[in-house]
């Protein structure tokens, strides 16, 4: 079995789980912030059978999308970094992370 871990843009969520949740996947949202432009995004933790994971995989790029962000002059980003100059980056579609399970229990 498999974890896969999606970091989306909040706007994509709500498709996101309802895609997987009609195709037969299980899945938890959390609450979560992007460390570089200390923005909250969405982390999405989804438990497959190893056979399925492509499946899930493809739902969740299906309905993420990539932005353009600013990142105002003078503003912090988490990583100290402070620049003069309004800095544009593309965000997203998802950034994903895909994990052997050792044990999976439901008590
Ligand atoms: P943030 O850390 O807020 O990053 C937002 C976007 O800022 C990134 O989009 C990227 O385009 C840019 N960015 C991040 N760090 C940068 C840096 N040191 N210098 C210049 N630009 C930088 P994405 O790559 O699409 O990432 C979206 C969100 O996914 C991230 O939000 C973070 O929450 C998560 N993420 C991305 N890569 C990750 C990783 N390797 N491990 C854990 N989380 C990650």
């Amino acid at each position: 079995m498999k974890l896969i871990l999606a970091i989306i843009n909040r706007d994509d969520a709500g498709a996101v789980t309802q895609n997987l949740t009609k195709k037969g996947f299980s899945s938890t949202r959390l609450a979560t912030t992007g460390s570089f432009l200390l923005a909250g995004n969405v982390t999405i933790l989804v438990g497959v059978d190893e056979e399925k994971v492509q499946e899930a995989v493809e739902v969740i790029k299906g309905e993420s999308h990539s932005r353009r962000q600013l990142m105002p002059g003078g503003a912090e980003s988490g990583s100290g970094y402070y620049p003069a100059m309004p800095v544009e980056v593309t965000v997203g579609g998802a950034t994903i992370f895909v994990v052997d399970i050792e044990r999976f229990e439901r008590v």
